[in-house]
């Protein structure tokens, strides 16, 4: 058995034996109380379910395992001589809780390297599809084509002990992060590059070779692409594609279609779509307006034609977050490092002086900061991956780590399938006429 799945399996399974004792002693507390707002308001605040990767504090922003984001840019391992943490670093944390070595990260480095194999069907699946299909379309559909691979179904047919999901549901997490580089590459190269697709550098990290592959091989952007995916990857269990993932692996579906129910999650625009919608609403204001510096009083009223036409501004507000997102900041310290007067990036900024007055000034909109989504396409843009469709996908690529890491602890922790209770109208007019 490798270290990582050692180190978990002993983990998980002292975790399982503590909390069988506390609920036995402390099951029937209740965590508090779910109003009829929160029933009718898509459960805002119910606490539903345990999640350990990370946990979102409103104000502070999220945590994995306990760290902050600039702690984790000091404490987890990079390549020689690299200023962003390596996502490797960030998965080991999330599944076992200990900060690993550089050791044990370049190890996940090259195991992840080893398990890449993209199965052909899958590639002859993707180009069954036609040309201007949207790339959130060919990821979700190509991670279902490779469930033919699962080792959790394979095993669950042969008849595996519930005691031993954990097994192959890690290995399922293993092999689908490993490949999902490739997939998304593949996808990203055919729809723009003419299909000339670029093969792997064995000798680069996860994330490096993924810049590679992308075709995008400055050192820059391969730093960006180790500080996108590790920011992106994990934002606690109750947002909507770590929770889809969760409700879909909850019947035992296997870390695949689990996986791809969560896609088809994030490629909502009041998700992770949000990061397309961003730069294809800054590029129409640019292209309306006619320049790439727009004055604040023409940005403002931009905003309001937008918010008159009924739209909302993307990339600002929040389910949870009630001050600006530590992953718009850590990319924005990113941009302010690394680039230098770039108009796209500066307007994001501008963006963030004008916006949240006016959406505070509406009265409703709980929080006015930007999200991570505000930030991410301009640095894309300026390293030259202009298509913004594609977005999404790479926001996909790094949520694997979180949600796959959360599969694994589910499975180890044997939690039940989920089944919340929904009521209808007549009961909740019913329920008030016998409360009031
Ligand atoms: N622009 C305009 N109006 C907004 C707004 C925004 N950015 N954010 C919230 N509002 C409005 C809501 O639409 C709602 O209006 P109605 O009462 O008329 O329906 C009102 O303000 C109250 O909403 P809220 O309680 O503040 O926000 P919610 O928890 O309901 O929704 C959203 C949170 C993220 C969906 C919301 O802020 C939004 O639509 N933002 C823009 C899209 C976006 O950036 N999404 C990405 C979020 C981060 C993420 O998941 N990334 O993947």
């Amino acid at each position: 058995m490798d270290e990582l799945k050692k180190l978990f399996y002993e983990k998980s399974s002292a975790l399982k034996t503590e909390i069988k004792a506390l609920l036995k002693e402390h099951g029937n507390k209740p965590v508090g109380e779910v109003t009829l707002r929160q029933v009718f308001g898509g459960a805002r605040g119910v606490k539903m379910m345990v999640w350990d990767p990370s946990q979102l504090d409103a104000v502070e922003g999220i945590r994995f395992r306990g760290k902050s984001i600039p702690e984790l840019r000091e404490l987890l391992p990079r390549i020689d001589g690299g200023k962003e943490p390596l996502p490797e670093g960030l998965f080991w944390l999330m599944l076992t809780g200990e900060v690993p070595t550089q050791e044990q990260v370049n190890w996940l480095s090259d195991e992840w390297e080893k398990r890449a194999h993209v199965p052909e069907h899958t590639f002859k699946a993707l180009e069954a599809l036609p040309a201007d299909t949207h790339p959130m379309t060919q990821f979700s559909m190509a991670i279902v084509s490779m469930q033919s691979e699962s080792v959790f179904s394979k095993r669950y047919a042969e008849g595996i002990s519930k005691h031993d999901y954990w097994d192959p549901t890690y290995e399922d997490a293993m092999n689908l992060i490993a490949r999902l580089p490739v997939v998304a590459a593949y996808i990203y190269r055919r729809l723009f590059k003419n299909g000339d697709h670029i093969p792997a550098d064995h000798s680069l990290d996860w994330a490096g070779n993924f810049a590679h592959m992308l075709g995008v091989d400055s050192p820059d952007f391969k730093s960006l692409m180790r500080l996108y995916l590790t920011i992106h990857a994990d934002h606690e269990g109750g947002n909507a594609s770590a929770h889809t993932v969760h409700l879909t692996g909850s019947t035992l579906s296997d870390s695949y279609f689990a996986f791809a129910s969560g896609m088809n999650s994030l490629a909502g625009p009041l998700h992770g779509l949000a990061n397309q919608e961003v730069i294809k609403w800054i590029f129409e204001m640019v292209e309306q307006l006619g320049t790439d510096t727009p004055t604040d009083d023409q940005v403002k009223q931009y905003i309001h034609d937008t918010l008159n036409a009924g739209k909302v501004i993307p990339g600002y507000g929040h389910a949870v977050l009630r001050q600006p997102d530590p992953r718009f900041t850590a990319q924005r310290i990113f941009a302010e490092a690394n680039i230098k007067d770039d108009p796209i990036v500066n307007i994001v900024w501008q963006l963030f002086d004008v916006v949240p007055d006016i959406l505070k000034g509406l009265g409703k909109v709980k929080n006015p900061w930007p999200n991570v989504d505000a930030h991410s396409g301009a640095i894309l843009v300026h390293y030259g991956l202009k298509e913004y469709s594609f977005y999404t996908v790479l926001f996909g690529v790094s949520r694997a780590l979180g949600v796959l890491s959360a599969l694994c602890w589910s499975r180890a922790m044997g939690f039940p399938l989920e089944r919340p209770k929904s009521v209808t109208t007549d009961w909740v007019k019913q329920f008030i006429a016998e409360n009031s």
